[in-house]
């Protein structure tokens, strides 16, 4: 099935900054999307809340904007329920490392076979500009005016020492190569997180589209990607000219879809329901 860009088009603008790195990633999907044919009748969108979940009301295709953390768990319900979708996730650093980071532990854990787009602007954008768990330690913001008294995390060796089978980094300033890490990481069968260093303009300074120019590389094409220990250093690095974009980490494992015999035939939507009168089941158990 084809997708044009126009399909995807919806009557709503952007209200992002200008210069959001948000922009390019929503570039980079629907390019993406028109070369893969992906469109409402075989993908699905989920967001968390924060400025990246704008996202779903600017693309024309089915979708979901969930509670503050919690789209994982609508994401893997959706995948669940019909494994045919692409499901793609957009969330936070703030959604899916603070709020949400036990489902994501978990999604990863499970190998659940949808694709987390992590918009990193290491900052709470949409409320402000507080700081998430991937701002840097020292970093003013308004929750920390004195300077963060923590270190942050890395969504990347968190994701592999949690068990995902697809682990990429990609900067949302060069939209040629995220196109291309959205389609390989729709490829892969299993999670795929892919965490996109995404400007924030307004509230972090610091990432700057010139800081992630000056900073990162893209790993060298022969890179082994089954290597887990090489991945785990290269996730751990930060710092000049030290930020690894590209597919870290790839391996071969069962997806947790694949794993259950109840969908192996067809999805559980096109399954019938097994009680059609709820009433007499409410009454067995009261
Ligand atoms: C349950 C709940 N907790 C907290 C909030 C407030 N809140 C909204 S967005 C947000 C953080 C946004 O940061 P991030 O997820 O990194 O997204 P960004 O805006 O930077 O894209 C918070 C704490 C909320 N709306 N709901
Ligand atoms: S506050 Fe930051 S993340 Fe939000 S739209 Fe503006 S630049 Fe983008």
């Amino acid at each position: 099935m084809m997708t044009q860009l126009a399909d995807l088009t919806t009557p709503y603008f952007p209200t992002w900054c200008p210069g959001c790195g948000n922009f390019t990633i929503w570039a980079a999907f629907k390019n993406a999307c028109v070369q893969k044919g992906w469109n409402n009748t075989n993908s699905v969108l989920v967001a968390g809340i924060g400025c990246h979940g704008h996202l779903v009301n600017y693309t024309k295709l089915t979708a979901f904007e969930g509670l503050h953390g919690r789209a994982l768990p609508v994401a893997t319900g959706i995948k669940l329920a019909n494994h045919r979708l692409n499901v793609f996730v957009f969330t936070g650093d703030g959604d899916s490392l603070a709020e949400g980071g036990n489902h994501f532990m978990h999604a990863c854990r499970r190998n659940h076979d949808i694709k987390i787009i992590l918009h990193d602007n290491a900052i709470y954008g949409l409320t402000t500009g507080q700081a998430s768990p991937r701002t840097p330690r020292g970093f003013k913001t308004k929750s920390t005016p004195d300077g963060n008294p923590d270190d942050p995390i890395s969504p990347l060796t968190l994701a592999i020492s949690a068990g995902a089978s697809f682990v990429a980094r990609g900067y949302a300033g060069d939209i040629t190569k995220l196109t291309e890490l959205f389609i390989k990481a729709n490829e892969h069968r299993g999670i795929a997180l892919l965490d996109v260093l995404q400007p924030c303009v307004t509230f972090n300074k610091d990432y700057s589209h010139e800081f992630y120019r000056e900073n990162t590389y893209y790993v060298e094409t022969n890179h082994d990607v089954t290597n887990k220990e090489e991945a785990f250093k290269l996730s751990l690095e930060w710092g000049p000219k030290r930020i690894a974009l590209g597919i870290l980490y790839q391996v071969n494992k069962p997806s947790c879809e694949s794993q259950i015999p109840q969908i192996t035939q067809k999805p559980l939507i096109e399954n019938p329901p097994l009680h059609n009168n709820l009433e007499d089941l409410f009454k067995k158990y009261t």
